[in-house]
């Protein structure tokens, strides 16, 4: 099992939500790119790196939610910064501010992104029952109102996948979204993203309930999607009663990444005293 962050991890995945069955999805105004900046050759002489390296969702109007892979300070230089982004094409908008800010990663960082503070569950890594995979980047709220206008998720009551069951999950729908893309294809003057740095949405179906993790198909014979590089942290939603509720986030799938997405559930009590001092919970 790979972690699915774009650059902290090293080999895996290979496909992408955008990969097949995935639309894109202009309309899921809280789902959002964590944008970095960091040294990335160990050499403060340098300009440091900037790009989207995981996935999220704004769960109020200053909290967005993502994976503790995709944040925890030992899988970082000691310089990271870390940025929000709600904008539909992430990469699009870093490939301006890069031509518009040559040498200056943070002015690109915030031409596409509101710099907030990233929170680690202390868990982390936690073990194969509970990896303790969940962060949170706290935004101004102010900030992030100024340059969107987004609803944030909604999230689960505590244990409702549970009382749900397998039989009701079985029939309902699941989507998930992210930025994520294929393998970074890197070389000596950078990297590319094939396809990926925009926010794009699938479908996924039901396959298995345990104590911390929800494991959803994305078989493409069945008209799922799914997802890859850069998805982590991103939303998994159930669909109930015709609403979203953002019920995983994307940690981890099986390599190459086309049968099953690995997503940490937010109705457990790990993810729900985590994030209770930073979000009302329902
Ligand atoms: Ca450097
Ligand atoms: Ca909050």
């Amino acid at each position: 099992m790979a972690a699915v962050a774009l650059v902290v991890a090293g080999a895996g995945p290979a496909l992408a939500i955008n990969s097949y069955n995935a639309t894109p999805a202009p309309e899921r105004t809280e789902v959002g790119a964590l944008v970095a900046t960091w040294d990335d050759d160990d050499n403060p002489a340098t300009p440091d790196r900037v790009d989207w390296v995981c996935s999220g969702t704004m769960i109020d109007s200053n909290t967005f939610l993502t994976a503790a892979h995709c944040t925890a300070p030992f899988t970082w230089p000691a310089n990271v910064r870390f940025y929000v982004s709600l904008d539909q094409d992430v990469q699009a908008g870093l490939d301006k501010g890069a031509a518009e800010h040559p040498g200056d990663p943070v002015a690109v960082a915030r031409s596409v992104g509101v710099e907030g503070v990233a929170h680690t569950e202390a868990g982390y890594p936690g073990n194969s029952a509970d990896s303790h995979d969940i962060a949170v980047v706290e935004v101004p709220a102010a900030a992030m109102a100024a340059r969107w206008t987004f609803t944030p998720a909604t999230l689960p009551t505590a244990g409702l996948l549970d009382r749900l069951g397998p039989r009701t999950l079985d029939i309902t729908a699941f989507v998930v979204a992210g930025y994520g893309t294929q393998e970074a294809q890197r070389g000596p003057g950078g990297h590319t993203h094939p396809g990926g740095g925009a926010r794009m949405k699938a479908p996924e179906s039901f396959n298995a309930l345990n104590k911390t993790w929800l494991r959803l198909a994305m078989t493409a014979p069945q008209g799922n999607g799914g997802a890859c590089y850069g998805d982590s942290g991103g939303p998994n939603f159930a669909v109930l009663g015709g609403k979203l509720v953002l019920v995983a986030t994307t940690i981890t799938g099986d390599a190459p990444c086309y049968a099953t997405n690995v997503v940490y559930r937010t109705d457990t009590p790990t993810a729900r005293s985590f994030l209770a001092p930073f979000v009302a919970l329902p």
